[in-house]
């Protein structure tokens, strides 16, 4: 659960990458780093995954102020191989959304459902399974990429899917966020923020946009 400090007037997200093994989840963190300008963001901790280490994971803190607010971003990967459950748990802890990166290669349709069942599991354990999740399918640039048309919409034909080429920074921003956005309102129900910090959805992601955002967001962030 976000962490909220009216007393410090700031605001703590937590954000998760979760999807299969090597589906480019550190990739976006990666050009996530690259393209949020550094005094809005700290630095980015990435851990290789070794199988003798018992936790790892990449964060990337990007933080900005309004006039009265700040606000803090923790942006989290999870390993996606099977083994490494034991840390997929700790990570999701008391997230506030989730990005689904899957993996556009057809070979890794099974992975990608396998991850997302393992996903919901988790997230119903923790009594989080109303958070919100945004899902990515990455690596739109295969040539034999699974068609968006057929592209699996995890149990619900309504989800919207975002497309992303994370290795050319392409998609990244956008989906970071449609997540940012979908967790503030999220929250919003339960913390009411709007009303205790003078800021609706609306004006959040205006604020996110200007102080994080670069030319390509500002447009998707906005409609
Ligand atoms: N073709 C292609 N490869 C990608 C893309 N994004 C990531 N990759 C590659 O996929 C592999 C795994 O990426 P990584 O971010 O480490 O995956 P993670 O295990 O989900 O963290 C690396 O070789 C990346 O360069 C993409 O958009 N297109
Ligand atoms: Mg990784």
């Amino acid at each position: 659960m976000a962490q909220v400090d009216f007393a410090e007037r700031q605001l703590t997200l937590k954000l998760v990458y979760y999807g299969p093994p090597l589906s480019g989840k550190t990739t976006n963190l990666r050009a996530l780093h690259a393209k949020v300008d550094k005094l809005n963001r700290g630095r980015l901790m990435t851990l290789d995954t070794r199988d003798d280490r018992t936790l790892f994971f990449d964060l990337l803190p990007i933080f900005f102020r309004t006039s009265s607010f700040s606000f803090r971003i923790k942006v989290y990967t999870v390993p996606g191989q099977p083994v490494h459950e034991a840390t997929r748990k700790v990570v999701l802890a008391g997230t506030d959304g989730v990005v689904f990166v899957a993996d556009s290669s057809p070979d890794q349709t099974q992975a990608n459902l396998a991850s997302w069942q393992n996903l919901t599991q988790n997230l119903k354990a923790f009594a989080l399974d109303r958070v919100p999740i945004v899902v990515q399918y990455n690596k739109r640039d295969l040539p034999n990429a699974v068609p968006m048309a057929e592209a699996d919409h995890f149990g619900d034909p309504s989800r919207p899917l975002l497309q992303a080429r994370a290795k050319e920074g392409e998609g990244v921003i956008q989906t970071f966020f449609e997540l940012v956005g979908s967790a503030w309102e999220h929250l919003d129900k339960d913390l009411h923020l709007a009303n205790k910090l003078g800021i609706d959805a609306q004006a959040f992601r205006k604020a996110l946009a200007d102080h994080v955002g670069i030319s390509e967001s500002i447009g998707s962030a906005t409609v």
